[in-house]
Order: C-alpha cells, then sequence, then structure tokens
C-alpha cells in the first residue's frame, strides 16, 4: 500500500526550527494556538507494542503520506531509545540510515530522538565525549529534537545530555521522569515540590522544552491537572511537553487534562498502533479536541488513511505483537508502575515461558523490589535493575523480608549490584541503607557523576581498529555505532558482509523467506533491480546446511545456507 504524493510537502514546525533556531521554534511552539501532538508510531508506539521491530522498509513507505498531511505536527518520535540497537540487533540494518531516510522524505516534519542522558542509547554510562559526539553525528544525519531523561532524574548526568544535544545545535527538551502521584497525600516521595523544584533546576540550566515523561502511565486527570497547572503557572513562557503510555486505558483523559491545563504538546500514536502500553490514540486526541480552544488541525480523515496503512503493516510483525497474549491494558500499573515496554516485555516472558499465571507474582515482585531499592524511579536502565531483581525474588521464592534480612549472603545479579555501587547516577533520597552496605560489603562506590571518572573515548584508535577488522569503508556513523554497542555493531558488519543489505528486502521476506516458486524483486538501490525466483531446497547435509537454488536475473544459482529452523 505504497502512497504517491505529489509536489513539495507543505511548510511545517522543521522550517521554523531551520529559519529560527531552536529558541525560535520554542517561541513558536509556545504561541501555537490549539494543542500540538508528538507522533510516537515510528518510534515508542512499535518499541512498546512490537518489540521494536518495525523496519525502515515500512517507516519509508508512508513517510511522504506523513510529509504531506502531518505537517502541522510538533514532531514525529522516530529514532533513539530501544530503536539503535534493535536496529543493528535484529533487523540487520543501520539506525543511521534509517535516519538519513526517513530525512530525505520528511523535510519539513522536526524529528524526535530519546536520548537516556549519560547512557546516549545504551543502558550505561559512557565517557562524556562519546555522549557529545553521538549528538553531533545525529544533529548531521537530521535530528532536530532531543529528549533527554535520566533514569533517575539524577541532575549531573540530565545537565551532561542536555549539553551535548545543545552544543550539537539541537533543541534541547529536557524530560523529568515521572513516578508515584502528586495527587495522593500518601506517596510524597515524589511531590509536587520534588517535580517543581527539578524543574527550576532543568529551566535554569535552559532548556528549550521541557518534557514530563510518564513512561508508565501514571498521569491520572486530577495528578495531571495538579502538576502541568503548577509547571505552567511558574513558567508561563516554556512550552511544555506531556508524554504517557495508556496502560491502564485513561491516557487520553488525562492527556486532555494536561492540555486543559496549560500543556502545549502532547503525545500519541496513531489509533492502530496505539493503546495499552502504547501511547493514547491520535484519532481519540484529534476527536475529542476539535472544535474546542485544543484544535490540533489534523484532519481525522487523514488520521483514518494513516491508521488503515499502520493496520496492515502491523501484521506483518505478528509474531512480535504483544497482542498475540496481552488482551487488554491493566491498571494496576497505578500499583506497579512498570513502564508501558517493559511491562509488553514481562508479560511476554511470562507468557512465552509457558508461566502466564507467573505474570501476576512477578508484577508483586516488581513492585516488593522497587521498595526494596528505596522507591526509584523506573525507566530504562533503572526499571530494568527493578525487574532484574523481581525476577531474582521470583525464581528463587524470596519475599522482601527473606532479601532484606540475608542481603550479606545472597548472589543478587550484577545489575542490582553495580546500581548499589552507584554505575548509574544517585537516586533521589540516596541509596536504601542498610540493604546498600550489606550487598556490597567492600565493594568500592563511585561518588557523583558515573561518566566523569571515565576516561574519554578514543575515537581515532577506535576508527583504525574497526578498519582493520571489517576492511570495509567506516564512517563517522559506524564508529559511533561501535562506540554504543561494540559487539552488536561487529556482529552486524559480518553479517552485512555475508548476506548484503537485507533491509532492501520487504518485511515478509525478511521475516519469512520466499515460498518456492515465488517470484521477487529486490531494488538495491534506485533502478538497480534484482530478479529472483526461489526454485528448490536440497537435503540437509551434515554440516546441518541446505543447497538453495533460485533463479538471480534468469540465471540458475545456488548458495549453501545454514539450516536454523
Ligand atoms: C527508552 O529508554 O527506550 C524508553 O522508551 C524509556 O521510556
Ligand atoms: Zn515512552
Amino acid at each position: 500500500m505504497e502512497r504517491r504524493e505529489q509536489g513539495d510537502p507543505p511548510l511545517g514546525f522543521r522550517d521554523v526550527l531551520l529559519r529560527d533556531g531552536p529558541e525560535g521554534f520554542a517561541k513558536a511552539v509556545r504561541a501555537h494556538q490549539g494543542l500540538l501532538l508528538m507522533d510516537t508510531t515510528f518510534r515508542d508506539a512499535h518499541q512498546s507494542l512490537l518489540a521494536t521491530r518495525v523496519r525502515t522498509h515500512d517507516l519509508k513507505k508512508i513517510s511522504p503520506f506523513v510529509s504531506h498531511n502531518f505537517n502541522n505536527l510538533y514532531s514525529l518520535e522516530n529514532w533513539g531509545g530501544a530503536t539503535f540497537d534493535v536496529a543493528m540487533r535484529f533487523l540487520s540494518e543501520c539506525p543511521w540510515k534509517r535516519l538519513q531516510e526517513l530525512r530525505a522524505l520528511i523535510p519539513n516534519v522536526p524529528f524526535q530522538m530519546l536520548l537516556r542522558g549519560a547512557n546516549a542509547v545504551g543502558y550505561t554510562n559512557y565517557p562524556d565525549n562519546a555522549v557529545f559526539k553521538f549528538c553531533e553525528v545525529a544533529k548531521e544525519n537530521g535530528m532536530d529534537i532531543f529528549r533527554v531523561f535520566d533514569s533517575l532524574n539524577y541532575l549531573p548526568n540530565m545537565l551532561l545530555g542536555m549539553e551535548a544535544a545543545g552544543a550539537a545545535g539541537g533543541v534541547v527538551e529536557a524530560a523529568i521522569s515521572y513516578t508515584g502521584d502528586v495527587s495522593d497525600p500518601m506517596r510524597q516521595k515524589y511531590s509536587l515540590d520534588y517535580y517543581m523544584q527539578l524543574a527550576d533546576e532543568l529551566v535554569k540550566a535552559g532548556t528549550h522544552i521541557l518534557c514530563i515523561k510518564d513512561m508508565a502511565g501514571l498521569l491520572k486527570p486530577q495528578s495531571s491537572k495538579l502538576l502541568i497547572g503548577s509547571l505552567r503557572d511558574r513558567f508561563p513562557d516554556l512550552p511544555i511537553h506531556v508524554h504517557t503510555h495508556d496502560t491502564a486505558g485513561a491516557g487520553v483523559a488525562a492527556m486532555l487534562a494536561c492540555a486543559e491545563a496549560g500543556a502545549d504538546v502532547v503525545d500519541v500514536a496513531v489509533d492502530s498502533m496505539a493503546g495499552m502500553t502504547s501511547q493514547p490514540s491520535m484519532g481519540a486526541m484529534v476527536a475529542c479536541a476539535k472544535g474546542t480552544k485544543l484544535d490540533t488541525g489534523i484532519a481525522l480523515e487523514k488520521v483514518f488513511d494513516y491508521s488503515e496503512y499502520w493496520e496492515v503493516a502491523r501484521g506483518l510483525y505478528a509474531p512480535f505483537d504483544c497482542t498475540a497474549t496481552m488482551k487488554s491494558g491493566n491498571a494496576d500499573v497505578y500499583e506497579n508502575e512498570i513502564p508501558g515496554g517493559q511491562y509488553t516485555n514481562l508479560h511476554f516472558q511470562a507468557h512465552s515461558m509457558g508461566l502466564g499465571n507467573k505474570f501476576k507474582e512477578v508484577k508483586k515482585a516488581y513492585t516488593e523490589a522497587n521498595k526494596l531499592l528505596g522507591d526509584l524511579i523506573k525507566v530504562t536502565p533503572s526499571s530494568k535493575i527493578v525487574g532484574d531483581l523481581a525476577q531474582f525474588m521470583v525464581q528463587n521464592n524470596l519475599t522482601r523480608a527473606e532479601v532484606e534480612e540475608r542481603a550479606d549472603e545472597l548472589s543478587f545479579p550484577l545489575s542490582v549490584v553495580e546500581f548499589l555501587q552507584g554505575f548509574i547516577g544517585i537516586p533521589h533520597g540516596g541509596f536504601p541503607e542498610p540493604f546498600r552496605s550489606k550487598v556490597l560489603k567492600n565493594l568500592p562506590r563511585i561518588e557523583g557523576r558515573p561518566g566523569a571518572s571515565l576516561p574519554p573515548l578514543d575515537f581515532k584508535s577506535l576508527e583504525e581498529g574497526l578498519r582493520a577488522a571489517h576492511n570495509d569503508e567506516i564512517t563517522s556513523e559506524d564508529v559511533m555505532s561501535a562506540a554504543m554497542y561494540p559487539k552488536v555493531f561487529q556482529e552486524f558488519k559480518e553479517f552485512t558482509a555475508n548476506f548484503g543489505p537485507v533491509d532492501c528486502l520487504s518485511t515478509r521476506l525478511f521475516l519469512d523467506g520466499p515460498k518456492i516458486a515465488e517470484e521477487f524483486e529486490v531494488e538495491l538501490e534506485r533502478g538497480k533491480i534484482l530478479h529472483i525466483k526461489a526454485l528448490a531446497l536440497g537435503d540437509l547435509n551434515k554440516a546441518g546446511q541446505r543447497e538453495v537454488f533460485f533463479e538471480l536475473n534468469g540465471q540458475l544459482r545456488s548458495v549453501l545456507v545454514k539450516d536454523t529452523v
């Protein structure tokens, strides 16, 4: 279902950004009448529903349609978070090429990425110069807005990420990760005052846009009104952007309340990629705001067309779709506070082991593990640490009291030990004692910001090493991929050297392979098309391989392929 659009796309907010720079862009956003939307379909929606598996091939096909019909979006979130490593790890495609190709197809809508502060697009702290260089290369490749967060809201890590994004010339969108419930007087560790103080620091540090990142979908209409209303009063000129997940099903209600209270932008995903652990529905939001002072100016019919494309495309990823086992959202998220993507992953893990009933136990353990660790902000990577401790408790049949009592003798997951050592920063309220001391005993502890004690990355020697290892052209983008994920990048390069650019294949061919006698075309580059016909499979040989016979541009060919089925 390829869409063909005529002529140049209409002007969008990216034209404002290119003309007026990040400050001018922020002013234009604040001055805009009506509610603005960020579309997460290209990143968080499929990270949350389809295990991040959506390929560039399917993003490109609908990109001209987005550019021509959604030019009044605040931004399109299409990069960062888990998409960076999953592209190489599971899709055998280059994340940078995705960014370049989408940029060429969508020149008018700002692109937005998720930057995990000092963790960039990884799960651990990197040397400062790696984070700076990463942002620089991302900006050069077409990234516009950097949503910067830290999984503990640890200010020094956030400031580092903001500085890196700003130095690259990007729009800095500092994001406060939201947990607890500001409207609940019994949940005062993360009180309204806590968020207001953090917002003060981020504004002082010069953020262009302020984001509330509700990664688990905990904002209710009442807490939205209180938090966003207070931020709006304190910072009348600052654009406010709110992110949420729809896990409990209250996403549209909460985002409308945020908009009423003064948010300029809220996050949505197109209807067929929305709901449950993804973002609230774009169509619902557009329809609810229509004719009010929040009118988005987006045509509902265009949302329907967009949604139709994704309904079909989503079907291609059925093996990864959480709805294979997850049939609804669940309001228990208000208790366990599990972020959207992780909620899906934990559900999938429990069900794929045939232990569907264990999911409830894992969620309960997650709540207990969080308390054990001192009630953390939970988002990548701190959410993984809480999840690892929860799995450990379930596997070993341990209660919170037992873990606390036996903390000095248990073999905890490495992620938990490293967190207590200070590897990802310092949590609000400090580390839990005496638990920390009992677990760490004499292990070293990092004081302050972890990245500050890491030696700078030697890009030159990394590049030389890559050239020698791969005997291939190595770009500055490749160097960044290797800096973030050395092993994943190496395997990706080896795979590509063996099998060629598999990103040229359609998704069905990539995931399932051709049927016998099927004929198909592969466009390697514009005008360079291979005609292939699958003919037959030979018997399995002793090395576990099969000879695969096919026609390539009319010539009979065969290759030996390892049978992994
Ligand atoms: C990520 O870090 O990938 C997230 O989506 C966090 O919410
Ligand atoms: Zn999210």
